[in-house]
């Protein structure tokens, strides 16, 4: 605020004129408040933009996102949004790049025909969301930078409720505005965030607005480099939440690690308020108690119950109601236990191989990222195909509805954050955007049976202050979840006569140590016979990337790269050299489905395709699937014989 005193009274006084007139003018903004002010001194004019540019900072009013929004009470704004394109951020900034109090956010009209307003919402084009601009306007297609989003829309407000404001997620940067009012601040491309709208928002008309950033930075995470396409825009949906006052935040109802007869059952309040009875029902265990909140506002309980195990075999899921406050909850829970032994990965006790793929968040058919449970399923159907009993959700946290439908299908689940190559090590704000990144992520999918392993990273380059940061993340992910394993995909170091070492600080803070190789495109494959691993953790090993390139269709002889021929054998030397490293306990290959970057400009191949695909986007199978499915039948089948022990 102004420091001054008596420039402070003389702006104040004028500001219910002067200031709202201004609110309708974009670009003349201070040069003109200015002028009609009449501010001459240089004091005074130091003091107005001091004023503007505090006045632009808002409340904060960002909340947790609830756990499993879609049972929640939710209207959907998904739909047509208005969208203008601001590669300059006119409508943040000043022409003396100041954030503006006049910005896009008002969502300003001429008030008469002399007003001068240089943009228009009303005016502006529609997108619908959630998508991508890149795929939703052709001309967005290699945009990074601003574009502003805005929708009216009608609400009935309710005497003793909350109304909350959710984004499933927006890449990257996300600034909201409701009814002009800034409502926070977010970053991070992947993961949900929530507004706490109540005194916000009106009863009847409403607009909301919201600049999306998606400029790259070697301070974001991820960082200035990765390998996949920068996708911008509202990507997963958007939702006003009505809640009782206090309403269930977070809950989690799963299978004691350690007695398979035994649930453990929490559920936190909003609030800490004490004594409220919180209902928990499972209908088909018969399982209905009344547990009451202590002064967090928190209720712990262990429940006896012999429920059926959820497996790839048989992803069997309960009915899960929860009853707080007058407020209902619905899920669908699976009860496994997950740990390892060795080199084993157990589930529900039981040695498995982790038969996978890797795949991006990246919808089939039209790319773009995936918005429905329908393309979800297409991909995670072609992993089924492929015999997978586990998917590698990489390199960022996918769309709830991904995770949630690859539990009903019986897959389980890699994680990740995207953590990804040149991080900014030693920047404190970086450390801190990855921890709130994984701890949405684990907030929002720790009720789900399928998902095994949070993964904090991907080929990371040692230092110590990489160590630093990496161990700090996993030791903070295990208390947000002490339940799942932790890994991270490393990498291997060659060394002479054919020898690979996997040799990684990090080994000893992670469950589960995973490498990503590849032999045979980045290296020669000739050599693939030859090669000795040295991996002398007695962990299990997840060889989490291996692959070549291919283009759907093109055949020649093996010799020739991005043939068919080439990764069909690329994947049988690569396969046959796995067979033979001690402790292998799963593998994703990269990758399931060719996804675009803009890393791979190569024309009439590539043409901005990640080409390592087993299928192709339109979903036509490439030879080496057929080598990686005899395999995987082969690994099943080795499951299911009796073990010694
Ligand atoms: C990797 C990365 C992955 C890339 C892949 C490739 O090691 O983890 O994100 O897309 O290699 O195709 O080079």
């Amino acid at each position: 605020m102004i420091i001054i005193p008596h420039i402070n009274a003389r702006i104040v006084s004028l500001q219910p004129e002067n200031l709202m007139i201004q609110q309708n003018k974009s670009k003349p903004n201070m040069k003109s408040v200015i002028c009609n002010l009449k501010i001459r001194s240089r004091f005074a004019l130091v003091a107005l933009l001091a004023f503007v540019a505090s006045s632009a900072a808002a409340a904060d009013l960002e909340v947790t996102a609830p756990t499993n929004i879609f049972t929640r009470n939710t209207i959907s704004l998904n739909g047509d949004w208005h969208y203008i394109v601001d590669p300059q951020e006119i409508g943040y900034y000043d022409y003396r790049m100041r954030p503006t109090r006049w910005g896009f956010f008002v969502n300003a009209e001429p008030k008469s025909k002399s007003d001068l307003v240089e943009y228009s919402f009303a005016k502006a084009e529609t997108m619908k969301v959630p998508s991508t601009w890149n795929k939703s306007d052709e001309r967005l297609f290699f945009y990074e930078g601003t574009v502003w989003y805005e929708r009216d829309f009608q609400y009935e407000k309710r005497d003793g409720e909350r109304t909350l404001l959710y984004f499933g997620a927006v890449s990257n940067d996300a600034r909201v505005w409701l009814n002009g009012k800034e409502l926070g601040h977010h970053i991070g491309g992947f993961t949900p965030f929530c507004y706490d709208v109540s005194d916000v928002i009106a009863d009847g008309n409403n607009f909301v607005v919201v600049k999306v950033d998606n400029k790259r930075a070697k301070e974001n995470i991820p960082t200035n480099i990765f390998d996949w396409w920068n996708y911008g825009g509202i990507i997963r949906d958007v939702m006003l939440v009505r809640t009782p006052n206090n309403y269930i935040e977070d809950y989690v109802v799963q299978l004691d690690g350690q007695n398979q007869r035994l649930l453990n059952c929490f559920v936190r309040l909003k609030q800490p308020q004490e004594g409220v009875k919180v209902t928990l029902e499972i209908p088909e265990l018969k399982i209905k108690k009344s547990l009451f909140t202590n002064s967090n506002g928190t209720a712990r309980v262990q429940i006896k119950a012999r429920p059926r195990l959820w497996s790839p075999e048989n992803p069997v899921l309960y009915k899960v109601k929860l009853q707080a406050n007058g407020e209902t909850l619905s899920d669908e829970i699976g009860f496994r236990t997950i740990a390892t032994r060795g080199h084993e990965i157990l589930l529900n006790g039981k040695p498995v191989f982790l038969r996978g793929i890797a795949m991006h968040d990246e919808a089939p058919f039209k790319q773009g990222r995936v918005t429905t449970t329908e393309e979800a399923h297409t991909l995670l159907n072609w992993a089924k195909e492929l015999g997978c009993n586990y998917v590698r959700l990489a390199h960022y946290p996918h769309n709830e509805l991904t995770v949630r439908e690859a539990e009903r299908m019986g897959l389980m689940v890699w994680e990740e954050i995207p953590v990804y190559w040149t991080i900014d090590w030693t920047n404190n704000a970086t450390l801190e955007n990855a921890k709130r990144q994984l701890h949405d992520m684990i907030l929002r999918d720790h009720s789900r049976a399928n998902v095994v392993i949070w993964s904090i990273a991907n080929e990371t380059p040692h230092s110590v202050e990489r160590d630093l940061f990496l161990s700090s993340l996993a030791k903070y992910a295990r208390t947000q979840d002490s339940t799942r394993l932790i890994s991270m995909a490393m990498e291997v170091t060659g060394a002479k006569n054919f020898v690979n070492r996997l040799n990684d600080n990090m080994h000893e803070f992670v469950d589960i140590v995973a490498f990503n190789q590849y032999v045979g495109w980045y290296r020669d494959v000739k050599t693939a016979r030859k090669m000795t691993w040295e991996i002398t953790y007695n962990k299990p090993v997840i060889i989490s990337e291996f692959g070549g390139g291919a283009v759907y269709g093109r055949h020649g002889d093996a010799e020739e790269r991005w043939t068919e021929e080439f990764q069909e054998r690329l994947y049988e030397e690569n396969l046959a050299m796995i067979d033979r490293i001690n402790g292998v306990a799963g593998t994703s290959p990269w990758v399931l489905m060719d996804f675009m970057s803009p890393r791979r400009p190569l024309k009439g191949v590539q043409d901005w395709f990640n080409r390592k695909g087993l299928f192709s986007p339109q979903g036509q199978k490439k030879k080496a699937f057929y080598v990686v499915q005899d395999w995987y039948k082969k690994k099943k089948s080795a499951d299911e014989q009796p073990k010694k022990k």
